[in-house]
């Protein structure tokens, strides 16, 4: 009883916590997929064509087993209750069932080696993705977020960005999975296999979007407290939108109009989140945190956590803890002329 009225008080806070956030509920995160069925690239259908073929072979094997389980379950019996059984079986040779194991046990290492065979041809199709006029792109993933760097030969034309991919449809693109602390797994099962990025090591990963959409990704290796909250998305988008958002995202941040957003620009290159955050065109420089420089621009906060409004920004930016318990931002104490005053700055960064 007691634990029932303790669960029930719990159950209460955490309704009374949610309902403290109205504005958040208001406004949804981005509907994106996130299925393996669908495959919406090259690398993405050679996964699905491979799983079809496990799956139809397993089926037929379990289904033969079963099978072959119920025959011998309803075969007449060799003794009743009237009879002694039959023991003389056991010293007797048998070939009817010898013959049928071995034949058994041929067409499990045949079957087998299929399986076998269809993986490294799988594996090769997925490394023989034509790659010319590639877009590359290196991904850094961190303890719950992910930096995205766009490369490119003229170090001047490169550019930062977090949690978001945005790739030309139709073009193939490779991306360079790096780690900075634990083990993690970039998975966009609609357009490719999961792949891990690892400390100290480059990995690398190839795929093509063939259809314009927003892909959601995940962290597909737990990696500590909030694995569960470290998304991105791939937002494949015809050719000339991808250059026209590239070329955006290469200028540095516009100076803001308005007063309260000087104010905040101000803010954030004083205050401590120069030390971790860098926006373009400022004194903030530091790079142990999502690049700022076009927040606005992005659909979400803190790697799928939330939404990107007004709201949810200055929520987050008052009590990081409470959205994503554990994250490296710490919760800075400041007015709340201070904090709207850094939501309208942060608000100028398209
Ligand atoms: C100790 C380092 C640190 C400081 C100081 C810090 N941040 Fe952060 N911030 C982070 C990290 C790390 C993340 C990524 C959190 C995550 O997604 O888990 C982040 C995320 C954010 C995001 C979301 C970015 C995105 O792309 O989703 C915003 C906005 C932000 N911080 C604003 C600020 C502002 C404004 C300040 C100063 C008041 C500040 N931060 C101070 C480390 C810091
Ligand atoms: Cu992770």
């Amino acid at each position: 009883m007691k634990a029932l009225s303790g669960a029930i008080r719990a159950l209460a806070a955490a309704a009374a916590a949610t309902a403290a956030l109205p504005a958040l509920a208001a406004t949804p995160l981005p509907e994106a997929p996130h299925r393996v069925l669908d495959a919406m690239g090259p690398q993405a259908a050679h996964v699905v064509d491979l799983w079809r073929i496990f799956l139809v072979t397993c089926t037929a094997v379990t289904a033969a087993i079963v099978a072959a389980l119920l025959y011998i379950l309803w075969r007449r019996p060799r003794s009743g209750s009237d009879s002694t059984p039959d023991l003389t079986m056991v010293n007797r040779s048998e070939p009817g069932p010898r013959r049928h194991v071995t034949q058994a046990v041929a067409a499990s290492v045949v079957l087998l080696l299929l399986l076998v065979a269809a993986s490294v041809f799988t594996d090769r199709t997925l490394a023989r993705m034509p790659l010319k006029d590639a877009v590359n792109i290196e991904v850094t993933a961190h303890q719950w977020w992910w930096t995205v760097r766009y490369r490119s030969g003229e170090v001047w034309q490169e550019f930062e960005t977090a949690n978001e991919i945005h790739v030309p449809v139709g073009r193939p693109v490779v991306i360079q999975l790096k780690a900075d602390d634990v083990i993690h797994s970039l998975w966009v099962p609609n357009l490719a296999g999961k792949k891990d990025l690892l400390p100290g090591r480059t990995s690398i990963m190839q795929f093509r979007a063939d259809q314009p959409g927003i892909y959601r990704g995940q962290c597909a290796e737990f990696c500590g407290y909030q694995h569960a909250l470290m998304g991105l998305f791939v937002i494949a988008e015809p050719p000339e939108q991808f250059e026209a958002w590239q070329q955006a995202q290469r200028q540095a941040a516009a100076e803001p109009a308005d007063a309260q957003a000087q104010r905040g620009k101000s803010l954030v290159e004083s205050t401590s989140c120069a030390m971790c955050h860098a926006v373009q065109g400022t004194r903030a420089q530091a790079r142990r945190a999502p690049d700022l420089t076009h927040l606005a621009s992005r659909r979400t906060l803190a790697a799928g956590t939330l939404p990107n409004t007004p709201q949810a920004l200055a929520s987050w930016i008052a009590d990081p803890q409470r959205h994503k318990p554990g994250t490296n931002m710490p919760t800075i104490p400041m007015s709340q002329d201070d904090l709207q005053a850094i939501v309208a700055y942060l608000g100028t960064l398209q």
